[in-house]
C-alpha cells in the first residue's frame, strides 16, 4: 500500500442536463466512486467533483418544447441528478453546473489564451439552416428519405433500414425535425481550435506516451493520429444556449463541448471557495497533485485530444490519467426503451431495489479496461444472492448472535485467536486487494474477497457453532470460532467498504467500530467493543424485482417529441462515431405502444390530381381529398408512377405530419407506399372506403 499521502482530484463525465440518469450512466459513476472511496480509506487527500452539462441546442429546444426557459429546465434536472447520485451513494464533494460564473470565466480565460497563442482560426462553414426556426441546426435534426432504399424519416448520417451511410445533403426531401421546414444550406463564419497545428500534434503525441492512457485508449489515439487531426469547430451561431464568445456581439457562442470539460474546473473552483482548498495546486502545473478523469469511451476523443491540448496552451495543468469505461449492455444487448432495459436510476430506487446490489455487480464486472459491461439479470440475481448474502452476510448472521447472547457481546481475548491461519491468510491479501482497487481491477479485488469469504465459511462449517452451543464443555470453542469468524467478517467488510459503503457502515455499528480505514487491516476486534444485536444487513434479490423493474421502464416509454427524440446526450457533431444498428428488414425496429400508434392520423384520401414537379425528378405533386378538405402533397414516387396512374384512386395518407415547406410549395401529408429498394407500391384500400376514413 502506498503510504505517502497522494493529493488527487477526481472528476466524472458531466451528465447532460436534459434527461434522467440511467443505469448505463451509473457504470462510470460507480466505478469512480469506488476508486474515490478506496483512496480515501488509504488516507489520501481526495477531491471528487462533477456538474451538469447544461448548454447546447438539445437543451434549448427541449426547454422550448416544454414551454420553459433553459435555466428552469437545467435547474429541475439538476435536482433530479443530485437525488439519483445520492441514492446510489456517489459521494461527490461538489455537483455544480456548467451554466455558472466560474465555468464562464475559465472558458473566457482559456479562449483568450488560445487566441493569444495563435491557436484560434476562423473559417466559413456551410451548414443546414432552418428558415422557419431561423437557426442553424445540427445535422441530427435533419431527416429525410434514404437515397438508396427510400425509407422515410431517416437521420442525416445513415439509414436505419438499409444501413447505407451518406452525407446529410444526400437525403431526399430533407426536412427539419424541429419545424418540418425544408432546410437550406447556409454559410457562416466559425471559430476553430487549431488542433492540426504542428505544436498541438507534437504535444499530443508526447502526452499519449506519458502513461496517462489505458493501452486500448492509446491505440485509439494512434489510429486518430494516423487519420490526421482536424481543427475543431468551437463556435455556434446564435440563437444558442451557452456562453457568448467575447468580441462577437452575441452573434457567436462557444460550442457546448468547449465549455463542458471546463465545467470540471468551474465545479472545483466553486468547491475551493466553499471549502478553502487551494485551486492552483490542482489546476496549475508544477504541483505534486493528480488529476483523474473518469469518462465513457464515447467521449474519449474530446478528453484525449481537444482537452489536454486546450489545457496545455492556456496555462493549466494536463490530466494525470483518463479512466475510460465501456458501454453497458443488458442481457447482452444494447439498452433499449422498447425492451424496458433503458432503466432509470429513479425507477430502480423507487421499486425498492438495493443500490448496493448494483454497485457490487458493476464492480464485479469492472476490470479497469474499456471493455463493455454486461448486466445479465439472471447472473445479477445469482451473484448478489450467492456472494453478498450467501457468503458475506451469512458469516455474521451465523456467528454474531452467539457472541451477543452467550458472551455479553464480547469477543474472546484476541491473544487466543489472532494468529489463526485463516485470519492470517485473509489479512495477508490486503496488499493485493488494495493494488487491484488502485488499478481499478475491481473484479479481481472482489474475487479475492470472495475467496476469503469461502475460507471463513469453511471454518464455520467445520466448527458448527449451532451444535457447539448445545454441547457441554464447548463454550470456549464456541467463543473462539465466533470471535474468529467475526474478525474475518470485519476484514471482509473493510475490503468491501469502497463498494458497499452503507453495508460497511452497518457492520461498523454491529461490531462497535469507528469508521474503518485501510490501516485497520492490522487491528483486530477486542473485548472492549461490544457487539450489538444482529440486524439484517442485506436481503436477497428476487427475480420478481428485476422483472418489475423492466416492466416499469417499459411502461414509461418516452413519448417521442422533436427534442426528446434527441435527448439523453448532447451529441457530438465532432468526430464521435456512434454505432448504428444495421437491420435488414423494416420491421426490425423497436416496439411502440398502441398510444404511440394512435398518434399517427392515417386516413383514406382520394387523389384528385397529380402532376410532375418542375425541377424535381423524384416528386409528384398530388392534390387529395382527405374527407372534406383538400391537401397538397409532394410524394417522392415519380420514378415509379405516372401521374395518370394515380388520379381517381384512394390512397392512405399520414394526415397529421407537420406541414413541410419545400422548394416547390408546402407538403401537407405523406402518402403511404411499400418498397424494397427496387419497386415502390402505393397502398390502396378495398372498395367501399371513402375519403376521410381513419385507418387503425
Ligand atoms: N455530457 C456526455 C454526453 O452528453 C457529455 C459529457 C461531458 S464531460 C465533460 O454525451
Ligand atoms: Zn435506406
Amino acid at each position: 500500500m502506498n503510504t505517502s499521502a497522494r493529493r488527487i482530484l477526481i472528476t466524472n463525465a458531466l451528465p447532460y442536463a436534459n434527461g434522467p440518469i440511467h443505469i448505463g450512466h451509473l457504470v462510470g459513476y460507480i466505478q469512480a466512486d469506488i476508486w474515490v472511496r478506496f483512496q480515501r480509506m488509504c488516507g489520501h487527500e481526495v477531491h471528487y467533483v462533477c456538474a451538469d452539462d447544461t448548454h447546447g441546442t438539445p437543451i434549448m429546444l427541449r426547454a422550448e418544447s416544454e414551454g420553459i426557459t433553459p435555466e428552469a429546465l437545467i435547474d429541475r434536472v439538476h435536482g433530479e441528478h443530485v437525488r439519483d447520485f445520492r441514492d446510489f451513494q456517489v459521494c461527490f464533494d461538489n455537483f455544480h453546473s456548467t451554466h455558472s460564473a466560474e465555468t464562464r470565466s475559465h472558458c473566457e480565460a482559456i479562449y483568450a489564451e488560445l487566441n493569444k497563442a495563435g491557436l484560434i482560426v476562423k473559417r466559413d462553414v456551410e451548414q443546414f439552416y432552418d428558415p422557419v426556426k431561423q437557426m442553424f441546426l445540427p445535422d441530427r435534426y435533419i431527416r429525410g428519405e434514404c437515397p438508396k432504399c427510400h425509407a422515410r424519416d431517416q437521420y442525416g448520417d445513415s439509414c436505419e433500414v438499409c444501413g447505407t451511410t451518406y452525407a446529410p445533403t444526400d437525403l431526399i426531401n430533407p426536412y427539419s425535425s424541429v419545424s418540418g421546414a425544408t432546410p437550406e444550406r447556409r454559410s457562416s463564419e466559425h471559430y476553430f481550435f487549431a488542433l492540426s497545428s504542428p505544436q498541438c500534434i507534437e504535444f499530443l503525441q508526447q502526452w499519449t506516451r506519458s502513461g496517462t492512457l489505458q493501452s486500448e485508449a492509446a491505440n485509439k489515439m494512434a489510429e486518430w493520429f494516423g487519420a490526421g487531426l482536424q481543427d475543431w469547430d468551437i463556435s455556434r451561431d446564435a440563437p444558442y444556449f451557452g456562453f457568448p464568445i467575447p468580441g462577437t456581439d452575441g452573434a457567436k457562442y462557444f460550442y457546448v463541448w468547449l465549455d463542458a470539460p471546463i465545467g470540471y474546473i468551474g465545479s472545483f473552483e466553486n468547491y475551493c471557495a466553499r471549502e478553502g482548498v487551494n485551486f492552483d495546486e490542482f489546476w496549475r502545473a508544477g504541483h505534486n497533485t493528480e488529476l483523474h478523469h473518469f469518462i465513457g469511451k464515447d467521449i474519449l476523443y474530446f478528453h484525449a485530444l481537444f482537452w489536454p491540448a486546450m489545457l496545455e496552451y492556456s496555462g493549466y495543468r494536463t490530466p494525470s490519467q483518463l479512466a475510460v469505461n465501456g458501454f453497458l449492455t443488458v442481457n447482452g444487448e444494447k439498452m433499449s426503451k422498447s425492451r424496458g432495459t433503458f432503466i432509470t436510476a429513479e425507477s430502480y430506487i423507487k421499486l425498492g431495489l438495493n443500490p448496493e446490489w448494483l454497485r457490487y455487480y458493476f464492480a464485479v464486472k469492472s476490470n479497469g479496461t474499456m471493455e463493455d459491461v454486461d448486466l445479465n439479470f439472471d447472473d445479477f440475481i445469482a451473484r448478489v444472492n450467492s456472494d453478498l448474502v450467501g457468503k458475506f452476510v451469512n458469516i455474521a448472521s451465523r456467528c454474531a448472535g452467539f457472541i451477543e447472547r452467550n458472551f455479553d457481546g464480547r469477543v474472546q481475548n484476541p491473544e487466543l485467536w489472532r494468529q489463526d491461519d485463516v485470519l492470517r491468510d485473509i489479512r495477508a491479501r490486503a496488499n493485493d486487494i488494495a493494488g487491484w482497487y488502485d488499478t481499478r481491477d475491481f473484479a479481481r479485488a472482489l474475487r479475492a474477497v470472495m475467496e476469503c469469504a469461502d475460507a471463513l465459511n469453511r471454518l464455520v462449517d467445520a466448527e458448527k457453532p449451532w451444535e457447539l452451543v448445545k454441547q457441554e464443555g464447548t463454550t470456549e470453542r464456541l467463543h473462539s470460532v465466533c470471535s474468529r469468524a467475526l474478525e474475518g467478517f470485519r476484514l471482509l467488510a473493510l475490503y468491501l467498504k469502497p463498494v458497499l459503503p452503507a453495508t460497511a457502515q452497518a457492520v461498523e455499528e454491529l461490531l462497535g467500530l469507528s469508521p474503518m480505514t485501510w490501516a485497520d487491516v492490522d487491528k483486530h476486534l477486542s473485548p472492549e467493543q461490544r457487539i450489538v444485536r444482529f440486524k439484517h444487513l442485506m436481503t436477497r434479490v428476487d427475480a420478481r424485482q428485476t422483472t418489475a423493474l423492466v416492466e416499469a421502464n417499459l411502461a414509461t416509454l418516452a413519448k417521442p417529441t422533436a427534442a426528446a427524440a434527441n435527448a439523453g446526450s448532447q451529441g457530438a457533431d465532432a468526430k464521435v462515431v456512434k454505432p448504428k444498428q444495421k437491420t435488414n428488414t423494416e420491421s426490425a425496429g423497436e416496439h411502440i405502444s398502441i398510444d404511440d400508434f394512435m398518434r399517427v392520423d392515417l386516413r383514406v384520401a382520394l387523389v384528385k390530381s397529380a402532376e410532375l414537379v418542375d425541377g424535381s425528378d423524384k416528386l409528384l405533386r398530388l392534390v387529395v381529398d382527405a374527407g372534406g378538405e383538400e391537401r397538397q402533397i409532394f410524394a417522392g414516387i415519380r420514378q415509379h408512377y405516372a401521374p395518370e396512374q394515380l388520379v381517381g384512386r384512394n390512397v392512405v395518407i399520414v394526415a397529421n405530419l407537420a406541414p413541410r415547406k419545400m422548394r416547390f410549395g408546402v407538403s401537407e401529408g405523406m402518402v403511404l407506399a411499400a418498397g424494397d429498394g427496387e419497386g415502390l407500391f402505393v397502398l390502396g384500400v378495398d372498395q367501399g372506403a371513402s375519403p376521410g376514413m381513419r385507418a387503425r
